[in-house]
């Protein structure tokens, strides 16, 4: 059995959709972020870093992972699947998914806080992290083009990018224009254990049907745990 330590985050979501794709026993612990949970001291002592996600496998001597893109590779290789065992197979995938906690996590990340948290709009800011969101969007369409999934076969470099990718409009990105993406986004989207994965837990906020006052709403409720460099707490991704 394994402890799952998360919120409806796409960081969240991706562990979730993993568990649920290798078909593990798990239990979900839904962390309060906005009451600040993650930073008491029995989950520091699962991830020091004080943020969601994070497991405990209870059947490897309560062996705790944090950091999103370690866990997906924990869990896969514990059962073998979703990513090859050989180097260059391997290697593919892990390219991909470092592109995704390198890139497509921070840049949306900050495009999320610059564009609906912050409490100042600073369009500079806004543009930057929004540029750089759909640049990377681009090289992940640009490689859908002739191929099916990012890396051979669908992998966590799939389940990783994915989670993000879907959530574009909550950071101001359109991929409208980008078709393979979209192909992309739909296919994964299609999966039933990815459904169910992003259940666990369930968003209270409807990223495809928010109506702006909606949309507002739930960000104000997110604005008070964003770090503004002013009042010392952590931010938000
Ligand atoms: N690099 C980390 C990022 C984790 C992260 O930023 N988690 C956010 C939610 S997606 C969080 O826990 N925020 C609450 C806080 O910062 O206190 C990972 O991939 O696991």
């Amino acid at each position: 059995m394994i402890d799952l330590y998360s919120a409806a985050t796409p960081n969240g979501h991706k562990v979730s959709i993993a568990l649920e794709e290798l078909a593990l026993p798990y239990e979900l612990h839904t962390l309060e972020l906005q009451q600040g949970v993650q930073k008491e001291p029995w989950f520091l002592a699962i991830n020091p870093n004080g943020r969601i996600p994070a497991i405990v496998d209870r059947a490897q001597d309560n062996f705790a992972v944090f950091e999103s893109g370690a866990i997906l590779m924990y869990l896969a290789e514990k059962n073998g699947q979703l990513l090859p065992a050989d180097v260059k197979g391997r290697s593919q995938v892990l390219q991909w998914l470092m592109f995704q906690m390198g890139g497509i996590g921070p840049m949306m990340g900050q495009a999320n806080v610059f564009y609906r948290y912050f409490p100042e709009k600073i369009q500079p800011a806004i543009d930057r992290y929004q540029g750089e969101s759909k640049r990377l969007f681009r090289v992940l369409d640009a490689r859908l083009k002739d191929h099916e999934f990012l890396a051979g076969d669908y992998s966590i470099a799939d389940i990783a990018n994915w989670a993000w990718v879907r959530t574009h409009k909550w950071s101001g990105v359109a991929i409208d224009d980008l078709p393979n993406l979209k192909r992309w986004v739909d296919a994964i989207g299609a999966r039933p254990a990815v459904q169910k994965g992003i259940l666990m837990p369930a968003s209270e906020r409807d990223l495809e049907k928010a109506t702006e006052q909606e949309a507002a709403k739930f960000a104000e409720k997110v604005r008070g745990m964003v770090e503004t460099g002013q009042s010392g707490k952590q931010g938000a991704a």
